[in-house]
């Protein structure tokens, strides 16, 4: 009876107030609400961290009103949504960034100091959420943060790993792992969607069956798990927006071996059915490497079937014929991880929707963009077929019917080129038979982006150049960036506040354009003096960091110096070192008074290797022998120290970041896709040295090179000098310091000679020896600006000034315009 239902919706309604308040009082009533009810614990006596929760569900309330608000408001308009799916999201903290973006983030600060408590303290009290490797993934992070405040109609996916990414401990100098149960002591922030289910099928046969006259395929599994959504609402800024993160865990399914129950064992049955769960237990933690794991594809596969069957349930909610599907959906395949998505969005539409191949197909070509963040051919992805006809047979056959499609159109367009159909076939013959994930996802994507220009350019003329000669149309690119409010709003509150003040508005937070303006105030002593202090705060907070993790004093007066970026041999954390024995054998060489002359640094390297990743951890020990001998060195004091920062991630950056000077981005020109930590030191002041790869060619058109310090061979002459190899003259200056790790300078010299061996002579593939020289410039240069104070700051104003293209605002906005094809849909207050 709709008058009955009426009446108690409205007296519901008199029940509640419309929205939760936040004045003060409001404020602090619903804290103490949640410390008595929520965490239940007496409100005469809580801890830090049990604040931190009661603080937590506070601020998640408000969170979920819009978030309801939004959800309502993009179901009554149905605009078109973009789906993106990524196997990795790397949202580190929550708290900060969600106060700030609701706006209510001084308003809880008074709160709680009425209360007796520090807002930033309980902030502290906040573990990570670690669920990625590196760039990709935080990328993802400020991709949804850009995504909800430019009011566009999204939805992320992925997986929810019960362990992160590994915590990095340093035991003697060396890297070991352990496990990082994050879910621990709960999580605030993910609403639990119990009836949000779907069953996910692996395994099994595939039959020929006939419905209505029709032949067609059924597939009967040989497992089911179940995927249960748990969702994590994403607020945007300036904005009632709040879009939706759905990551999905696996539970054992009700329909699965039921046969067992009534036969077997019961309590063999049960602990049987939970290993379901380890579909989503564990994030991998190679960030480049592919290992053909079944346990890596079954997520992979789980996670895409169940965000696939979301978007059909949602789509079907309203609309009956498929071939609306393409102006109501758009899928984002972050990199090739998700890319199985594509045969089973097909599998779906032919087995289950009962499209015709044609039909489907069309559909197909329609929806899918792929980015794609390597370089290297290495880094593609590839799936044994055994493996992939075993766990998803119906998925192969459809990837072979792709495959031959494809096969058939490119001969009557190439004709008989054997060696190029043999490129650019899905399938890759061999010892084993592969299926070449990149390759699927451009024939089925109209959109492939690159991370940056130069990586744009690699793609269409080396990674992809055959597909390049045949579809031109399909590249793009679209340079990465970073979100302003995680990384200056958030993470440098006292810059936030300079900038607005000099802007004369809060405006940039959202329209990043406005720091130019900055430019206009470049050679003001005022804003000198300010700038500095900003620094210098900044400064303080790192130093104390690093006093209390290592029990070292650093002078705040000393260039802090930093590296913090996965440890990878194409990133040459070991130039960077082997730089920094270079300075302190020149130091130990000099007399007493040319001392004087040098200008004193901290150099500071962050950054986990892949467990399996040997020179790399080899890397992270010879930080530490380095160290070891350098810091304790009477002769050198304060002219020069080296810290290793253990555990980099989001929040680490988000105090080291802001206290930097200078950093390092040494990448060997044409291996860094993009890369996106420089644009968050860019952003907070801090002055470059780097290389001219991925997107730092594009800084020095943004700021001037004459504001970074750029060094070592272009990406173009890298071909070149690698051939030149044995006949390529090493600087001396190099030979010594690799010779002074050699001869146990720093002990451990036979753990560390095949790390030498990997950079001297013709295995020196990433070119330090090559660049020593022209580094060693460069870090000259840093040092002679660094002494002219008003140059510097100068340089820094320039460089966060010039940041503005580096949003991820600007990136996303590009995306709607030119791959996904979307408007915003603003939600009204
Ligand atoms: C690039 N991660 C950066 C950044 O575009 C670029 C790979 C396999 C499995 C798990 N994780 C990965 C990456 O490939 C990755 O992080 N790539 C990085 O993506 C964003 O800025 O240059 O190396």
């Amino acid at each position: 009876d709709f008058g009955e239902r009426k009446g108690q919706a409205e007296r519901m309604l008199g029940l509640m107030d419309v929205f939760l308040k936040n004045d003060p009082i409001s404020l602090q009533k619903d804290i103490l609400h949640h410390v008595e009810y929520t965490v239940a614990r007496s409100r005469f006596s809580f801890d830090d961290f049990e604040a931190y929760q009661a603080l937590a569900h506070s601020v998640r309330d408000r969170l979920i009103e819009r978030w309801h608000d939004t959800l309502i408001h993009f179901k009554k308009e149905d605009p078109k949504r973009v789906y993106f799916l990524s196997l990795e999201f790397l949202m580190g903290r929550s708290l900060s960034n969600i106060v700030i973006n609701l706006g209510i983030r001084d308003q809880f600060a008074d709160a709680l100091s009425q209360l007796g408590f520090d807002f930033e303290v309980l902030a502290e009290q906040e573990g990570d959420a670690c669920l990625g490797n590196g760039g990709l993934a935080r990328l993802s992070a400020c991709q949804m943060d850009s995504l909800a405040t430019l009011d566009y109609p999204a939805v992320g996916y992925g997986l929810r790993y019960q362990y992160g990414l590994f915590r990095q401990v340093i035991v003697d100098g060396f890297q070991h792992e352990q496990p990082d149960y994050w879910l621990n002591f709960g999580n605030p922030w993910e609403i639990e969607r119990v009836h949000i289910t779907y069953p996910v099928k692996f395994y099994g046969t595939v039959t020929d069956e006939f419905l209505n006259g029709e032949k067609c395929k059924v597939w009967v599994p040989g497992e089911m798990v179940e995927a249960v959504a748990y969702d994590n609402p994403i607020p945007g800024y300036g904005t009632r927006n709040t879009i939706n993160l759905r990551l999905w865990a696996a539970k054992p399914s009700d329909q699965h071996d039921m046969e067992s129950f009534n036969t077997g064992d019961y309590v063999d049955a049960v602990v049987n059915r939970q290993r379901a769960e380890s579909i989503s237990s564990i994030l991998y933690p190679d960030d480049r490497s592919y290992q053909g794991k079944e346990l890596r594809l079954k997520q992979q596969y789980f996670f895409v079937s169940a965000s696939v069957q979301d978007i059909f349930r949602r789509f079907k909610d309203t609309h009956k014929k498929f071939d609306e599907f393409p102006e109501k959906v758009a899928l984002q395949l972050n990199d090739t991880h998700p890319s199985l998505a594509i045969a089973e969005v097909m599998r779906v539409l032919l087995d289950e929707e009962h499209l015709s191949w044609h039909r489907a197909w069309d559909i197909i070509c329609k929806i899918f963009s792929f980015t794609t963040h390597t370089v290297s051919p290495e880094g593609l992805e590839k799936i044994p077929v055994d493996l992939l006809g075993n766990l998803l047979p119906r998925h192969l056959q459809i990837i072979y019917d792709i495959n031959f499609n494809f096969v058939e159109e490119l001969k009557k367009m190439i004709g008989l080129d054997y060696d190029r159909l043999t490129r650019m076939s899905i399938v890759e013959e061999g010892a084993v038979k592969n299926i070449r994930m990149a390759n699927l996802s451009v024939i089925c994507s109209h959109t492939v982006n690159g991370v940056s220009r130069l990586h744009s350019e690699l793609l269409r003329t080396k990674l992809f150049k055959d597909f390049y000669d045949l579809w031109p149309h399909k590249f793009q690119y679209k340079t990465n960036g970073v979100t302003q409010r995680r990384w200056i709003v958030v993470s440098n509150p006292s810059l936030c506040a300079l900038i607005s003040k000099w802007l004369g508005t809060e405006a940039w937070i959202r329209d990043i354009d406005l720091l130019i303006g900055l430019r206009d105030y470049a050679t003001n002593a005022e804003l000198h003096q300010e700038w500095k202090m900003v620094k210098k705060v900044n400064k303080i907070r790192l130093a104390e960091y690093i006093e209390a993790m290592s029990g070292l004093k650093v002078s705040l007066d000393a260039m802090f110096d930093v590296q913090t970026k996965r440890i990878h041999e194409y990133k040459r954390q070991l130039l960077n070192i082997l730089g920094i024995i270079h300075r302190y054998d020149c130091i130990k060489n000099m007399y007493k008074n040319d001392r004087k002359k040098v200008v004193p640094r901290v150099c500071i390297i962050g950054g986990k290797a892949a467990p399996g990743y040997e020179i790399a951890k080899k890397i992270i020990k010879l930080c530490h022998v380095v160290a070891e001998r350098i810091n304790n060195d009477n002769d050198i004091g304060d002219l020069l120290k080296l810290v290793f920062i253990p555990d980099y991630n989001v929040s680490v950056a988000e105090m080291v970041i802001p206290g930097a000077d200078l950093s390092q981005h040494l990448s060997t020109a044409g291996h860094e896709a993009s890369g996106t930590g420089s644009m968050k030191f860019l952003m907070n002041g801090c002055l470059l040295l780097a290389t001219a790869d991925g997107s730092t060619i594009e800084m020095v058109e943004e700021i001037g090179q004459d504001n970074m310090f750029l060094f070592g061979a272009k990406a173009h002459e890298v071909v070149a000098l690698r051939k030149k190899g044995p006949t390529l003259k090493v600087p001396l200056q190099f030979s010594r310091v690799v010779r002074m790790i050699r001869d146990g300078h720093f002990g451990f010299e036979d753990y560390f000679k095949s790390l030498c061996d990997k950079i001297e002579g013709t295995s020196d593939y990433f070119l330090l020896g090559a660049d020593f020289m022209s580094y060693l410039e460069a870090q000259a240069a840093a040092d002679k600006a660094f002494v002219d104070e008003e140059r510097w700051t100068k340089m820094s104003i320039l460089s966060a000034a010039g940041s503005g293209r580096f949003s991820t605002d600007r990136t996303i906005q590009e995306y709607a315009e030119n791959t996904w094809d979307i408007q915003p849909c603003r939600c009204p207050f």
